[in-house]
């Protein structure tokens, strides 16, 4: 439909009106409704929304960002070595898995460096890092223990990260000189019995006193990391909302700090689990805690976004610690494999081998330069990172997953026993597919906030059409980059970005921007409000989306590479190279299945299969040894 009739006659100002109102009628009745907002419209610099609505903002993510100043570099920098020495004098992470627990001195140094506050501002007693200063200092605990770095992730990337954004000036003061110096844990409560993924579900409940002063909160929480050894929690907790609008009372999430001393806090055991197990994880009780008015974090009704927003806002940490990791996989499966003879061949030159290791390296660069793409974003004042975020942290728990279990088969046996250390790994990174939001619903998460976007541009584009001549820059925009569309032409150029060796790979990226806008578009005609049932679609979408994001920023950090004369830039570019190369194939690949009749046939025959199985409480086909 959206090809039909094209011709430049189109360009003119009187049939610009009418092809669009061809487009756009059987969209209006379908599209999702967009919230009347009483803010002042600002612009989404976020690039993987754009690209929803077949739009190219390239600010985030060419040329490749770069924001710390050098004094911050060399700040980092020289943390990197009291990190590293702590990890190799000082901690031990099998004892701490076998323990289950971290000794009491090891924390105590941990304290001591300053890795429980690192971005908590100097003034309130921490080391005052920004984004991408922190993640280059989690790379390091990546690379060395997870279930340490989830004692100290917790605490810092969710468990007071609330009061860092949100906290007023008097909760900053009475709070981050605690969790930074003063050797108080904090953590993050949101999780209960019968609210995971469904967060805004929870039943926690915190009724206001007659008097206003407090809340009494009543409840339970589970599977909160640091749980028992938290005296500070952002917990989340139902309150009655009065509606300005209808006078009618509603349950809204409040975000509350609460602390352990307020009385009637108690927590569980510590859980039993298959990894991370130096980390504390346990079901908190919270029976008629007094929580004075002033804990309130943010506005009350509005903790849901505050959950959120916390959230989002330390999920590019993910990445960076698991791109430690994998450089730590990729490093033990490299010494292996350059040593290993086989077949009287060292097994390095056995291209099984080669093809792993290169696959192995070509997701760790991607993910590394996800989250360093994203935390100097965020560290330049952006607002709109929630999707790349997302993308980072479904990518960066899937690579490090496939890069730990590729280097335990190079080595073999080997990777399989203890002393290796890769098994301890593997299960510490299996939870990371799971928490901070599962990945089914981040990739839900992603391809649903950047529909809700590209509608509301389509909705955008009704409502000019309404004023055609006040408004002739965006109509003429949209239907030049219709027109172009339609005769094969894509407008996506990304050629002004990236070096020359890399233009026929940004050429292979550019078609699949454009090709995405369009799947987007001729889903939202397809399917109107109801795609957001359409989970199959989504979920391919969202795998295109995640592929894109990882060729753009490894385009766009090659390229800086190459131009700041890297010794590794050559090494860079083939890197990109190959990504691209497998990235853009499949990304077509899934965009086509969001529409192939082939795929949806597939689809329907797995509904029924599902269905099923359901039905049968498991496997519903009859043994081959059953009927005699
Ligand atoms: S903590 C537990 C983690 N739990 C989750 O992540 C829960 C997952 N669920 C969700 O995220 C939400 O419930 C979803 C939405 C996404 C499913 N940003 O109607 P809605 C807005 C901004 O879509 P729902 C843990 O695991 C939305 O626009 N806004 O909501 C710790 C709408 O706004 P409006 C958002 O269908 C592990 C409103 O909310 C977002 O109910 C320990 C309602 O939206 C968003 N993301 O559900 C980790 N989502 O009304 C340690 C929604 O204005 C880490 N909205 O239109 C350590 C790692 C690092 C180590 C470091 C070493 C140093």
């Amino acid at each position: 439909m959206i090809k039909a009739g094209l011709n430049r006659n189109l360009l003119k100002n009187s049939t610009i009106k009418d092809y669009y109102r061809n487009i756009l009628r059987c969209q209006a009745s379908t599209l999702p409704k967009a919230k009347p907002s009483a803010e002042p419209k600002v612009e989404n610099t976020s690039f993987m929304a754009n690209i929803f609505r077949g739009n190219l903002v390239s600010t985030q993510v060419f040329p490749y960002p770069d924001v710390l100043t050098i004094e911050q570099k060399e700040l980092t920098a020289s943390l990197i070595n009291p990190f590293e020495k702590f990890f190799s004098d000082v901690n031990n992470a099998a004892v701490n898995d076998a323990n289950s627990q971290i000794e009491e001195n090891t924390l105590e140094k941990l304290w001591e460096l300053g890795a429980f506050g690192i971005q908590v501002p100097n003034d309130y007693g921490g080391l005052g890092l920004n984004n991408t200063q922190y993640a280059r200092l989690c790379e390091i605990v990546g690379a060395n223990d997870l279930g340490l770095g989830i004692t100290i992730g917790a605490h810092q990337s969710i468990g007071f990260k609330g009061i860092l954004l949100f906290g007023t000036d008097a909760q900053k003061e009475k709070y981050l000189p605690k969790v930074s110096t003063e050797k108080v844990y904090a953590a993050f409560a949101l999780t209960e019995p019968s609210s995971g993924s469904d967060a805004n579900s929870i039943r926690c409940r915190a009724v206001k006193s007659a008097d206003g002063k407090y809340f009494i909160l009543n409840g339970s929480k589970i599977w909160i990391s640091n749980g028992g050894i938290a005296d500070i929690m952002t917990v989340f907790a139902q309150t009655e909302q009065t509606d300005p609008k209808t006078g009618k009372t509603v349950d809204k999430v409040t975000a509350f700090i609460v602390e352990r001393s307020f009385g009637g806090v108690t927590n569980g055991p510590p859980e039993k689990k298959m990894g991370i197990k130096a980390s504390n994880t346990a079901e908190v009780y919270f029976e008629d805690v007094k929580i004075p008015i002033e804990n309130v974090l943010g506005k009350e009704g509005e903790g849901f976004k505050v959950a959120m927003n916390i959230l989002n806002n330390g999920r590019f940490g993910m990445g960076a610690t698991l791109s430690g990791t994998m450089k730590i996989c990729i490093q033990k499966a490299t010494e292996h494999a350059n040593n290993r003879v086989q077949f009287g061949n060292k097994i390095k030159n056995y291209e099984a081998i080669k093809e792993k290791l290169a696959q192995m390296s070509m997701v760790q660069y991607a993910t590394e330069s996800m989250a360093y793409a994203i935390s100097q974003n965020m560290d330049d004042g952006s607002e709109n990172y929630h999707l790349e975020a997302a993308i980072s942290k479904v990518f960066a728990s899937e690579s490090a997953w496939f890069v730990c279990d590729e280097a335990i088969q190079i080595l073999g046996g080997m990777g399989f026993m203890k002393d290796t250390g890769l098994e301890r790994v593997m299960r510490d990174l299996r939870i990371f597919r799971i928490f901070e939001g599962t990945n089914d619903i981040l990739r839900l998460f992603v391809a649903l906030t950047g529909i809700q976007y590209s509608g509301s541009h389509l909705k955008e584009l009704q409502k000019a059409l309404k004023n055609p001549t006040n408004n002739l820059g965006l109509l003429f925009k949209e239907v030049t980059r219709r027109a172009s569309a339609s005769v094969g032409l894509r407008s996506t150029d990304l050629s002004p970005y990236v070096i020359n060796e890399l233009q026929p790979y940004a050429k292979k990226t550019a078609l699949c921007i454009d090709l995405f806008g369009e799947a987007v578009e001729s889903l939202l005609i397809k399917h109107g409000k109801d795609i957001i049932h359409q989970q199959y679609v989504l979920k391919r979408l969202a795998d295109a989306a995640i592929d894109i994001y990882a060729m753009v920023v490894t385009l766009s950090r090659s390229s800086r590479a190459v131009l700041l004369g890297y010794d590794s830039a050559q090494h860079e570019v083939m890197l990109t190279k190959a990504w691209c190369m497998q990235a853009s194939e499949r990304c077509e690949n899934n965009l086509k299945k969001t529409s192939s009749s082939t795929q949806m046939e597939l689809n329907s025959k797995m509904t029924i299969i599902a269905n099923e199985i359901f039905e049968n409480n498991g496997v519903k086909a009859t043994h081959v040894l059953d009927k005699f």
